[in-house]
């Protein structure tokens, strides 16, 4: 019998990254999609084209305990991924309590969902936890062990489906687990994350389409890897003996600077910095301003640095990243070059 998984969030990064994966692992996958009013299954359209016998879509919400309760019932999964998110911590600042809506009580929904409906012995969980739990950072690397200091919204909300995870692992013996994945990316990066907003920023740039980009705080460090390499590492998690915590990274560092000059590197873009502070600056070759910061891109609490310890991972899920920073930048830039070159969409 093929094993069914259920996304919530399959129409993210990691969610289209994740049923690609299982798809291929002859599983039959079932992702939850939100009513929009416009057409929001960029990432996945060409996963049902091509699958349509074992990819199905459902709509639903996390945040309505009714329709999670309604989907884990009809479909009644062997695995359930929780990567549905408010997933942009700026956003979270200014809108916290929808963030906590979803990213906390969404979570609770799914495992009471599981619980109430008796399949607690059956389905297994995913919740996709995040080193921005580790926010104002109290030791580093950051191991399963550090304590969380939560710096955003989104932070806090995330530390609640953590303990709730856990909780409902203790409590009812259900096999619940959680990643704390460090920040992966992709070419499929939602187009605000400073990586995605930087490759395509820079990519029109060199296309003359852009004179300038604007970021926040580009001294911010943080540990990047590529979302591909973490969705495998999720499903990993739940095909252990035994549910426990993993924290998923590189155990690699850069600043959000280093990365902006690996991208004008591969753009064969030379690029001189001069200033600092909130008034560095990048300069072209033709002493034109390309890149500048502006306070509008800071957050009310910053979280300065993030470098993962995935030695468990290593250890217990024999799971290393296999795609490098520079490997993933290039990527993306690819990507982006050829979307802006052609008015291409397909990711
Ligand atoms: P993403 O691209 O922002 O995708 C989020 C997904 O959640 C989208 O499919 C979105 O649907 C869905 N969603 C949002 N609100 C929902 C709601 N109320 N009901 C149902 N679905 C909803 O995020 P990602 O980068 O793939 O990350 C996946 C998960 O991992 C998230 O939980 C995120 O917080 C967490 N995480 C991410 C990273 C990272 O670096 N990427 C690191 C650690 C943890 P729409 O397409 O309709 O918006
Ligand atoms: O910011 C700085 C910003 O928004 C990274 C999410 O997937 O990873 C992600 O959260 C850093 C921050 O990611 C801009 O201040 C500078 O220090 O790409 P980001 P994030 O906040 O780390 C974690 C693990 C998650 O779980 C989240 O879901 O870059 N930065 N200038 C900027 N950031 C943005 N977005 N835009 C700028 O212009």
């Amino acid at each position: 019998m093929m094993k069914k998984a259920l996304i919530f969030g399959i129409t993210g990064q990691d969610g289209s990254y994740l049923a690609e994966f299982l798809l291929k692992k002859k599983y039959k996958v079932h992702g939850v999609k939100r009513k929009s009013s416009s057409l929001n299954t960029d990432r996945v359209d060409h996963i049902y084209e091509e699958n349509n016998k074992n990819f199905f879509l459902h709509y639903g919400d996390l945040t309505d305990a009714i329709s999670v309760n309604r989907l884990v019932n009809i479909i009644k999964p062997d695995e359930i991924y929780n990567l549905a998110a408010q997933s942009h911590v700026a956003v979270s600042f200014v809108i916290p309590n929808y963030t906590a809506n979803v990213d906390a009580l969404g979570c609770l929904n799914i495992l009471e969902a599981i619980k109430s409906l008796g399949l607690d012995k059956k389905v297994k969980f995913y919740q996709a936890g995040t080193s921005e739990m580790f926010g104002k950072v109290l030791e580093s690397p950051q191991t399963e062990k550090t304590p969380f200091y939560p710096r955003s919204p989104y932070g806090v909300s995330k530390v609640f489906s953590h303990w709730m995870t856990i909780n409902y692992r203790e409590s009812y013996k259900m096999f619940a687990c959680n990643g704390i994945l460090f920040n992966h990316e992709s070419p499929r990066r939602g187009e605000t994350f400073v990586t995605r907003k930087i490759t395509i920023g820079l990519a029109k740039i060199k296309l003359g389409l852009q004179k300038k980009l604007i970021l926040g705080n580009i001294y911010a460090k943080r540990d990047w890897g590529h979302a591909k390499d973490y969705v495998e590492a999720q499903w990993l998690i739940l095909q252990q003996k035994k549910p426990d915590d993993f924290v998923i990274a590189t155990g690699k560092q850069y600043s959000v600077k280093h990365f902006i000059n690996i991208v004008a590197k591969e753009l064969n873009m030379k690029i001189t910095w001069r200033g600092k502070g909130i008034n560095e600056k990048a300069y072209d070759a033709n002493n034109n301003i390309i890149i500048e910061c502006n306070r509008k891109y800071f957050r009310p609490s910053e979280v300065q640095t993030l470098l993962g310890n995935p030695t468990k991972a290593k250890k217990i899920l024999k799971w290393k990243p296999k795609i490098s920073v520079s490997e993933l930048a290039k990527e993306m830039i690819q990507n982006d070059l050829r979307i802006l070159s052609h008015n291409d969409k397909k990711k």
